[in-house]
C-alpha cells in the first residue's frame, strides 16, 4: 500500500496589528483551497498565524494583551477553517496564542494544533524553547517577549498517528519556531517514530543580540531543518511568516525537506505562497534502516556527561 502524502507549507506574508482574526482566517481559507486544487493531504500554517507576531510589543494593559490570545478553539472566528478542511477532506498544522484558565489562573502557551481531514483536533503542543527575555529592554529596536507572554511547554513532543489522505497511519510530531534550532527536538520525535515533523517559525532577519549573524539567518534556518530530518529520518515541514511585519522584517523560505536532508520545495517570496511536495513515508526507512538506525548504531549508554546532565 502507498504511503505518499502531499504535503504543503502555507507561508504567510505580514499580519498587520490592526488585521482582524477573520481576515486573518479568510486568507488562510484561501490558500487551504489552493493547497487542495494541488492535491495536498496536509497543509502547516505559521506560528501565530492569526495574529501579528506581538511580543515585539510590551504591554502593560492586560487586556490589550488579552486580546491576541485564544480562549478556546475552534472559536467563531477560526471555525470557516476548519469547517473548509472538513469539506476539503484535508488536514492542518496551525500555530496561535491560547490562554487557559486553569484553577482560577491564567496559564499563556505558544500553542500548535494538528486537525485532521475531518476537521477534528487530532493533537496539540506547547512550544517548549521560548526566546527572547521577559523584562522591558530599551535598546533593542524591538522587543521579543517570548518569555514574559508564555510559559514553556507542558505537553512533551508527542507523536500523533492519524489517517491523511489515502495514509491511514502517518505519524506527525509538531514543533514551534525555536524548537527547530534544538537537535532533542528532532530526536525526541525521532525516538517515537515520527514521519513527518511540522512546524511554523516567526524569525526576524535582524538578531539584535548578535547582529554579525544576521547575513546567515536565512542559511540558519535550513541548516537546522534539514540536519534534524536527515539525522531522524523523517520529513520536516517549516512555514514562515514573513516579510515586513509592523517595521520587523521576518525571513521566509519556508520549505518541505526530505529525509536525506534534501529541500524538496521551498518558497520564493515574502508573502502569500504555497508550496507543495509528494511525499513518500517510507523513504524514512531509507534513512532509519540504514546510516541512523537507532537500534543497531545509537549508543546511550556511551554518552555519559549528557545523561549526567539529564
Ligand atoms: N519566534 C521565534 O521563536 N523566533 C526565534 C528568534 C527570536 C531567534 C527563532 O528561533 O527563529
Amino acid at each position: 500500500m502507498s504511503r505518499v502524502l502531499t504535503l504543503a507549507a502555507a507561508q504567510m506574508g505580514p499580519v498587520g496589528r490592526d488585521e482582524t482574526r477573520e481576515q486573518a482566517v479568510a486568507r488562510l481559507v484561501t490558500m487551504l483551497k489552493d493547497a487542495k486544487d494541488r492535491s495536498a493531504d496536509l497543509v502547516v500554517f505559521p506560528e501565530l498565524a492569526l495574529t501579528t507576531f506581538f511580543p515585539r510589543w510590551w504591554f502593560d494593559d492586560e487586556a490589550e494583551l488579552d486580546a491576541f490570545y485564544e480562549t478556546d478553539m475552534p472559536n467563531d472566528a477560526t471555525r470557516p477553517l476548519f469547517e473548509a478542511a472538513a469539506a476539503l477532506q484535508i488536514g492542518f498544522y496551525l500555530g496561535y496564542a491560547e490562554c487557559v484558565i486553569d484553577k482560577g489562573k491564567k496559564r499563556r502557551f505558544n500553542t500548535s494544533i494538528l486537525v485532521d481531514r475531518s476537521g477534528q483536533i487530532v493533537g496539540k503542543y506547547h512550544k517548549v524553547h521560548l526566546p527572547g527575555h521577559a523584562d522591558h529592554q530599551d535598546w533593542r529596536p524591538f522587543q521579543h517577549l517570548e518569555k514574559r507572554y508564555f510559559e514553556p511547554g507542558d505537553l512533551g513532543f508527542p507523536v500523533f498517528e492519524t489517517q491523511l489522505g489515502s495514509v491511514t497511519d502517518a505519524r506527525i510530531g509538531m514543533c514551534i519556531c525555536n524548537d527547530r534550532r534544538w537537535p532533542e527536538t528532532y530526536r525526541v520525535m525521532g525516538l517515537e517514530g515520527a514521519e513527518v515533523i511540522l512546524l511554523g517559525y516567526n524569525t526576524p532577519q535582524h538578531y539584535p543580540q548578535a547582529p554579525e549573524h544576521d547575513h546567515l539567518n536565512n542559511f540558519h534556518n535550513h541548516l537546522v531543518m534539514q540536519s534534524g530530518a536527515y539525522q531522524n529520518g523523517c520529513f520536516v515541514v517549516g512555514t514562515a511568516k514573513c516579510g515586513m511585519e509592523e517595521d520587523c522584517m521576518l525571513i521566509g523560505q519556508s520549505c518541505i525537506i526530505a529525509p536525506t536532508g534534501e529541500i524538496a520545495a521551498m518558497a520564493t517570496s515574502l508573502s502569500d505562497e504555497v508550496i507543495t511536495a509528494r511525499c513518500d513515508l517510507d523513504r524514512c526507512r531509507d534513512i532509519r534502516d540504514n546510516i541512523f538506525n537507532f537500534d543497531q548504531h545509537r549508543r546511550p549508554e556511551c554518552y555519559g556527561a549528557l545523561t549526567k546532565q539529564r
